[in-house]
């Protein structure tokens, strides 16, 4: 039986991607899914000359780069350097290079035309509001690529588009005007998921990174806070596992225990009785205090007050306070 395990380390990928080589070569490439899963798998690990290809700067530099340990590779079987996409990510980032050539690194980027958080925020807006999916998720690569913190968009761009929604489905009075809403509504949050899923395959943190935890209480459908939360955390370093809505106290709480969790959030979207989520928080937080670590919590409808007196138990209300917090708490995994 497998094994179900929260995280995927690059000797996993190697691995998968040394049996994914060998069932291609036995079927042959004549498939459609197959050759779209080798090109998914290539584009995990790019040779100097696509990164070359792909940021305009030569190959002979990216290789002295490469021998240097500045830029890190792996060598295949033959002695050819290979490049994975996180490490080409945070290279270029580092560096202040540009992509002018992002489907070599198999994500779309898409420049915004006017400097200046506001405008990107409007802009970012428009686009998802316009159904421009792959403008939309080009965009935020883009701000990401160019020195965003995943953070920051969260706190910026994706939370101003969703409350520009909210704010048009609360103006609606009739119920064809709501049903256009809603299909707005939903759509934004799958452009949304769909972005911010590209943006976390651009990064893998240490296998030596501490781990956090988290998800929404049961009964918060809601998934872009949980999700945004385990992205702004990835992009600062921490390996993980974002268990999403609906997560019971009891789930999160065994999942922490099982991944050695430095670090539990709860994200909270909708009304519940206060009462349950303070003896949730109160499970968790004996828990995480046992093993070291703590608990934070967030999201538009924590009741104030709600935490106080639970120790091990913090409170913030944004991406960028949320990794503030978990820098006083980053100690790798034993
Ligand atoms: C998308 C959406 C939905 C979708 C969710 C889809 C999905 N599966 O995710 C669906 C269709 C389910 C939905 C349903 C409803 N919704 Co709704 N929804 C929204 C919307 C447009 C976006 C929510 C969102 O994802 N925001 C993006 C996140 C990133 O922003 P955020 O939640 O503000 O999170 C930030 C901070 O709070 C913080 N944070 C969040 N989590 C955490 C965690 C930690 C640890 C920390 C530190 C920080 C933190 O950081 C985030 C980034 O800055 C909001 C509008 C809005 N203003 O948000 C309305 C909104 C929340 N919904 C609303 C309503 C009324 C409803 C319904 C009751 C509608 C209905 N009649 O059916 C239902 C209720 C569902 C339920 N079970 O309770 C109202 C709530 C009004 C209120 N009382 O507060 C809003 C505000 C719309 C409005 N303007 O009226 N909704």
């Amino acid at each position: 039986m497998v094994e179900l395990t929260f995280f995927d380390d690059l000797d996993q990928r190697n691995h998968l991607f040394t049996a994914k080589m060998n069932q291609i070569r036995t079927f042959g490439n004549t498939r459609l899914g197959t050759r779209l899963m080798i090109e998914h798998l290539m584009k995990q690990l790019l040779s100097p000359k696509d990164l070359a290809r792909a940021t305009g700067v030569s190959e002979s530099s990216l290789k002295r780069w490469a021998d240097s340990g500045r830029l890190e590779c792996h060598r295949t079987a033959g002695g050819h350097r290979r490049i994975q996409l996180a490490e080409a990510v945070r290279f270029i980032r580092d560096s202040s290079i540009s992509v002018v050539e992002p489907s070599l690194l198999g994500i779309t980027m898409q420049r915004h035309p006017s400097e200046g958080s506001e405008n990107s925020n409007e802009h970012f807006s428009e686009l998802v509001l316009s159904g421009r999916e792959e403008e939309s998720i080009g965009f935020l690569s883009h701000e990401y690529l160019s020195g965003s913190s995943f953070a920051s968009l969260c706190d910026g761009p994706v939370r101003h588009c969703l409350e520009q929604v909210g704010h048009a489905w609360a103006r609606t009075t009739g119920n064809q005007e709501k049903n256009t809403r809603i299909a707005e509504e939903h759509r934004a949050v799958d452009i949304i998921l769909q972005a911010l899923q590209q943006l976390r395959r651009m990064v893998q943190s240490p296998e030596t990174a501490p781990v956090a935890i988290g998800g929404a209480p049961s009964g918060d459908p809601y998934l872009v806070p949980s999700l945004c939360a385990a992205l702004s955390l990835l992009g600062d370093g921490w390996r993980t596992a974002n268990l999403g809505p609906s997560s019971p106290f009891e789930v999160l709480r065994t999942a922490a225990i099982r991944a050695k969790a430095k670090l539990v959030w709860v994200s909270v979207s909708v009304d519940s009785p206060d009462a349950n989520l303070r003896q949730g928080l109160e499970m968790l937080s004996e828990t995480m205090l046992g093993m070291n670590g703590s608990v934070i919590v967030g999201g538009r409808r924590l009741p104030d007050e709600l935490t106080r007196g639970i120790s091990g138990v913090h409170t913030a209300t944004t991406m960028r306070e949320l990794v503030l917090f978990s820098r006083g708490l980053r100690v790798p995994n034993s």
